[in-house]
């Protein structure tokens, strides 16, 4: 017998990227629920190349005909709905903010901190970390491994799927309507997305940092390990779908290139292709639909004593977010949650 399973908030772009990749990856399911809000309640949604099952109403759905929900509805659904489900007996795998600082629920990127699941059945909740986390700190833990990061200041380039559906249509419309010479108003974006970048990302907080910035940071400490100092500054740019991050790291002990390539290269998850010749590193329109986290452009930081930069690229909407929860609930299925 398998699992059954609820996908909450199943009509955005992780929700619907999630019962691909649920479909795809063949989780042992033997029955997966659509739920979103009340107003989506009629539409079907793609599972498989197949199906197509009807969306219900994730507010009145009962959570205990279900053994696991994957959440991705926003951190108010998540603070209102994941403990009724959470309660109710099914474990919730959140991908918003809202969980993910909780001291007793797992902050987990399974190849990184998977042993944390262990923890999980103190709330009943696992939350999915940030996208622009999750593809750092997979390319950075077999590096830790080996030389102790000290300090790490990154800038992102962040595409504009990690705001949603209407963001992407933002930048859609608003690249046709310059063309045209008839520009939309800005809705989903504070400045003009289509042909600029845009370095706010999340609310502003009282230190200048934005919330985005601030999440890299303490999602890198819980996830990684509480001494690291972490920089950030989050760029929104005008690119569909795929993150990309400049990494700047300082380690304890001396590392070489060569060192930090066959190690990223040997951990699961992280591709390096690297030549230093045209063509020879990965930009994030490479990367959309593909698992694995990529880097390129490993070098020497000769600034500071054991410095290292490098680039990585990933789907954000795939590794950095639905992927990622389906591999937690594949973890947990497979060794941590029993069969009802
Ligand atoms: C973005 N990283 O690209 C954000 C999206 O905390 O889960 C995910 C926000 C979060 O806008």
């Amino acid at each position: 017998m398998g699992y059954k399973i609820a996908v909450v908030g199943a009509t955005g772009n992780v929700g619907r990227e999630m019962l691909n990749t649920l479909a795809e990856r063949k989780f042992p399911a033997d029955e997966v629920f659509a739920l979103a809000s009340s107003k989506s309640i009629g539409r079907t949604v793609g599972y498989g190349e197949d199906d197509e099952i009807s969306v219900l109403d994730a507010a009145t759905f009962d959570f205990s005909r279900v053994d696991i929900a994957l959440f991705s509805a926003g951190g108010e659904t998540a603070r209102k709905l994941a403990p009724k489900a959470a309660e109710a007996g099914c474990v919730v795998i959140d991908n918003s903010s809202y969980w993910r600082m909780e001291p007793g629920v797992p902050l987990v990127v399974p190849e990184v901190n998977g042993d944390a699941l262990a923890g999980y059945a103190k709330k009943n909740i696992i939350a999915n970390p940030n996208c622009s986390t999750i593809q750092m700190v997979l390319a950075l833990k077999p590096l830790h491994d080996i030389a102790t990061i000290k300090r790490i200041v990154v800038a992102t380039y962040q595409s504009v799927s990690g705001a949603g559906r209407a963001a992407m249509d933002e930048l859609f419309n608003q690249t046709k309507g310059i063309y045209v010479n008839d520009l939309p108003k800005k809705e989903e974006f504070t400045k003009q997305i289509a042909f600029n970048v845009i370095p706010h990302i999340d609310n502003f907080m009282d230190d200048g940092a934005t919330r985005e910035e601030w999440k890299m940071s303490v999602e890198t400490r819980k996830i990684l390990d509480p001494e690291i100092a972490v920089h950030a500054t989050c760029v929104r740019v005008p690119v569909f779908v795929g993150h990309g991050e400049a990494v700047n790291i300082e380690f304890e002990k001396p590392i070489t290139v060569e060192e930090a390539r066959k190690a990223m290269k040997d951990f699961p998850g992280v591709s390096v292709v690297d030549y230093r010749q045209d063509e020879g590193y990965v930009t994030p329109q490479e990367v959309q639909g593909e698992d694995n986290v990529f880097v390129s452009r490993v070098r020497k930081d000769p600034t500071v004593e054991n410095g290292l930069s490098l680039w990585c690229v990933g789907d954000n909407l795939r590794k950095g977010a639905a992927l990622n929860a389906v591999q937690i609930a594949e973890k947990l299925v497979a060794e941590f949650l029993p069969r009802k």
